[in-house]
């Protein structure tokens, strides 16, 4: 590591978590092990400043180094802009390698003008096992280049050093993981357990270059610690993007309540009522505010009150469908004014992206966009839903990649294997004691099933508490149960 650029260093760290170049969850690597850290330099071509300073550091680092080579190379795709900026401020000529060879034409992998025997360095953004750079190397020998060199910007140390070495290239990495979680730790965005569970993960996670494992303990591989279902609602809360996921996730955790209330009520009085009575027992209150015959601004008013009172938040399980346009009215004007109240609301990803834009658009002003999240639904409990596996993947890629994800607070589905991502929260309605289909084909799990097998983080009660005879010590049952069912599923 450069000693000397330091503090530079460590800001570029922070700012490289910032933007989602590198996060933590239960991520499948390319050779197919299970990794709590999942890094993504693909993103920094969105971010010139960084780009301008990783490429600075990487030519620094090289003549520090004293590196020097006839040509310079990128592993395809993401190092290539980055060998880029360092062939043009070096004044380095640079060799293209394609990762298939054209179909007409030369058939040539190696672009660029060279002679055997010429020297070339290589540029790597992430290296876990060594096999890209190994790849790229294979294809420059084969043409009489010389690689001895490679440098990175990320050493994920989980032996790939190690594998370039045995063909005779060293690696100079400008960051190591472990100094990329100290300096996130010391700048207080993640907390010392996921320091110490990353740390423990790579060093029994030692992979070969063919993404075998070197030894080490394979289970640790497996049982990954930083599954989001086994991670406490403290820790969660650090790694979220979105404000009011944050502010969720601890109260959620104060409070010691995963509970949503869905008060599907069509007077005022009743919702407020029922509001009081449960307050002391839930995190959230879900409302439709368009079954409320009566809906009035001093309703809200009292609504708000009372989610003071008790802490709560509100979220208006909206549903938004329709163009950014138009959502953006519909969550900013007409009668409700939803944005001017609810903290969170729900919308379906089926228009894509432009679903999150169109909601950010309506806030400003009073309506901070820092006080207001969305869960997006990726599965629904009715019946004979239309979702499939493409439309929750996608789904999970708008929760996740993007400009907007700060306003993502979390996901509404079915099942654990939605998002991996642990900085968002899981949303399951659907949650009764007694298991079954209601007439319009509603399907009902218990609270222990939604928490323990399809890991849910909130789970949402209406019917189930609405209609008991003695709301608030159904309220409290409920809290208890999904509440066990959490401290079971993180208990270690
Ligand atoms: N709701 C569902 N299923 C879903 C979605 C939302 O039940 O997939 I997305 C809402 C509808 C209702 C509440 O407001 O959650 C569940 O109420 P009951 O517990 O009364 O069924």
């Amino acid at each position: 590591m450069v000693a000397k650029n330091t503090d530079e260093m460590k800001a570029l760290a922070v700012k490289l978590f910032q933007i989602n170049a590198f996060k933590f969850g239960d991520y499948k690597m390319k050779v197919g092990i299970n990794s709590p850290v999942y890094f993504d330099l693909r993103v920094i071509v969105s971010y010139p400043d960084v780009m301008q300073t990783v490429s600075d550091l990487l030519v620094a680092h090289i003549k520090d180094l004293q590196l020097s080579s006839k040509h310079v190379c990128g592993v395809p795709y993401t190092a290539l802009p980055l060998a880029t900026i360092v062939s043009v401020q070096q004044h380095t000529p640079m060799l293209v390698r394609r990762k298939e060879a054209k179909a007409y034409g030369t058939k040539k992998l190696i672009e660029g003008i060279y002679q055997a025997g010429d020297t070339c360095l290589i540029v790597e953004d992430v290296v876990t096992s060594g096999s890209s750079i190994l790849d790229t190397v294979r294809d420059l020998q084969s043409e009489g280049i010389v690689v001895t060199d490679a440098v990175v910007v990320v050493d994920r140390e989980q032996g790939g050093a190690a594998n370039i070495a045995k063909h005779g290239v060293r690696m100079h990495s400008l960051f190591t993981l472990s100094f990329l979680l100290n300096t996130l730790h010391e700048a207080g965005h993640i907390e010392k357990a996921t320091v110490d569970a990353v740390a423990k993960y790579i060093a029994a996670v030692q992979i070969n270059s063919d993404g075998s494992f070197i030894g080490g303990d394979k289970s640790v591989a497996e049982a990954n610690d930083f599954s989001r279902t086994k991670l406490t609602y403290e820790s969660r809360a650090n790694l979220a993007k979105s404000p009011v996921a944050k502010r969720l996730f601890n109260l959620m955790a104060t409070k010691q309540t995963n509970l949503c209330l869905a008060a599907d009520l069509s007077e005022a009085d009743a919702i407020l009522d029922m509001a009081d009575k449960c307050g002391p027992y839930i995190c959230l209150l879900k409302t439709h505010v368009d079954i409320v015959s009566d809906f009035s601004e001093s309703f809200i008013v009292n609504l708000q009150a009372l989610a003071t009172r008790h802490n709560f938040l509100l979220m208006e399980d909206r549903k938004f469908a329709d163009i950014g346009n138009t959502v953006s009215l519909q969550y900013g004007q007409g009668l409700y004014k939803i944005a001017n109240w609810a903290d969170l609301v729900t919308a379906h990803t089926l228009p894509g992206r432009s679903i999150v834009q169109g909601l950010k658009a309506a806030l400003g002003g009073a309506n901070s966009a820092k006080e207001r999240g969305v869960f997006l639904l990726a599965e629904m409990s009715a019946s004979g839903n239309l979702i499939d596996e493409k439309y929750k993947e996608n789904s999970n890629k708008i929760a996740t990649e993007g400009g907007d994800v700060d306003f993502v607070a979390g996901v509404v589905c079915q099942s654990a294997d939605c998002f991996a991502f642990p900085g968002l929260i899981q949303l399951t309605p659907g949650v009764k004691i007694d298991e079954g289909v209601d007439k319009l084909g509603q399907q009902y799990q218990t609270p222990e099933h939604v928490v323990k097998e399809r890991g849910a983080d909130i789970g949402v009660v209406g019917r189930g508490i609405l209609q008991a005879s003695n709301v608030e010590k159904t309220a409290a049952s409920y809290r208890d149960r999904l509440w066990a069912a959490y401290q079971e599923r993180v208990a270690k």
